[in-house]
């Protein structure tokens, strides 16, 4: 895939991520943000194959996105789920009515043979969306949470439990098998790609599943193009999700220290700039010592303007 026209790449998981990735879409031109999506958290329930990532990016790209809910779509109404739960069928997934068509639609594709990169790739386009949307990979690669006392499934541990048992660390069964998305790997080779931006994304669960893709993380390392990680952790909480949990259970520093930590010791060298928000300006020197730039800036996106300002910030620090 070769792009004429320059380009940025993000990665992402879900809701924190999608949020500078929608920031950055309103500050590049058209079609020249690139996102690839964590597709560990996909799973298959009542027959349908479920994207969670990736229709999160879609729906908050598209303007459709629920955003109090931080998944699903706006304006959804929950008649199969109620009807479901007369017929005594499982309901702790919550599938909206307009949602479930995504997955109908995409389970259909699936079946006739298409990839989930096409399905993604003819989804976007229906939804309008000029920015191009990556699944990590096309072959699948399931997040497992391990907890002191088992193991779980990742929607069973986020959803069903509510993210309540303690994790001891996470697998990603297919991950040695998978193949990263060959769009992607030249993306990362092409010349015209100007900045790759790590989203505050979770990093164990969100970002990790893409790192470890074999060949993944040092082809992103050896980019010409500038990497810089926008730290999900702020005043040592999560900008959104279970990430500072899962560190203090995991022994971790709760802090974007530990976070610069995490990454300087799984991917040495992959991080170019390392943002953090303003409430945690006095950890920058410790983190520069990690070999990486640091750069402060407000971080909390709560409006469209948040998203937009963080977004020209990142972009601003390597030039592009
Ligand atoms: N998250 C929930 O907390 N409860 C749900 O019932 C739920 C349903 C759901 C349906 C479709 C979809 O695409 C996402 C959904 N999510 C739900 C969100 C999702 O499980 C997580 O946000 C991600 O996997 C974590 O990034």
């Amino acid at each position: 895939m070769a792009t004429a026209e320059k380009s940025v790449l993000a990665l992402s998981g879900g809701v924190g991520g999608a949020k500078l990735a929608l920031g950055l879409a309103d500050e590049l031109p058209p079609g020249e943000l690139h996102v690839v999506v964590n597709t560990g958290d996909d799973f298959s329930h009542l027959g349908l194959h479920i994207c969670p990532d990736i229709d999160t990016l879609l729906y908050t790209l598209s303007g459709n996105a629920n955003a109090e809910q931080g998944w699903g779509l706006e304006g959804e109404s929950w008649n199969t789920m109620d009807a479901l739960q007369r017929l005594g069928g499982e309901t702790w997934f919550r599938l909206g009515d307009r949602d479930l068509a995504t997955h109908l639609w995409r389970t259909d594709r699936l079946a006739q043979g298409d990839s989930l990169l096409e399905v993604t790739g003819a989804l976007a386009t229906r939804l309008g969306i000029s920015s191009h949307i990556h699944p990590m990979c096309s072959t699948p690669v399931r997040t497992t949470v391990h907890s002191e006392e088992r193991d779980l499934p990742f929607q069973q541990y986020f959803v069903k439990e509510q993210c309540a048992p303690i994790v001891s660390g996470f697998s990603f069964e297919g991950i040695t098998e998978a193949a990263p998305n060959q769009n992607v790997m030249q993306l990362l080779q092409d010349a015209a790609l100007s900045a790759i931006v790590v989203c505050p994304s979770n990093p164990f669960v969100s970002i990790d599943p893409m790192l470890q893709i074999p060949g993944m993380w040092q082809a992103l390392r050896d980019s010409p193009a500038p990497l810089v990680m926008v730290s999900p952790i702020v005043a040592g909480m999560a900008l959104k999700g279970p990430a500072a949990k899962m560190m203090a259970e995991m022994s971790m520093p709760v802090t974007a220290q530990g976070v610069a930590q995490h990454y300087c010791r799984q991917y040495p060298g992959l991080v170019d700039y390392f943002v953090i928000d303003e409430s945690d300006a006095t950890l920058a020197a410790e983190i520069a010592a990690l070999g990486m730039e640091v750069a402060v800036a407000p971080t909390i996106m709560k409006t469209r303007e948040d998203k937009q300002r963080l977004a020209r910030f990142t972009l601003s620090l390597v030039g592009a």
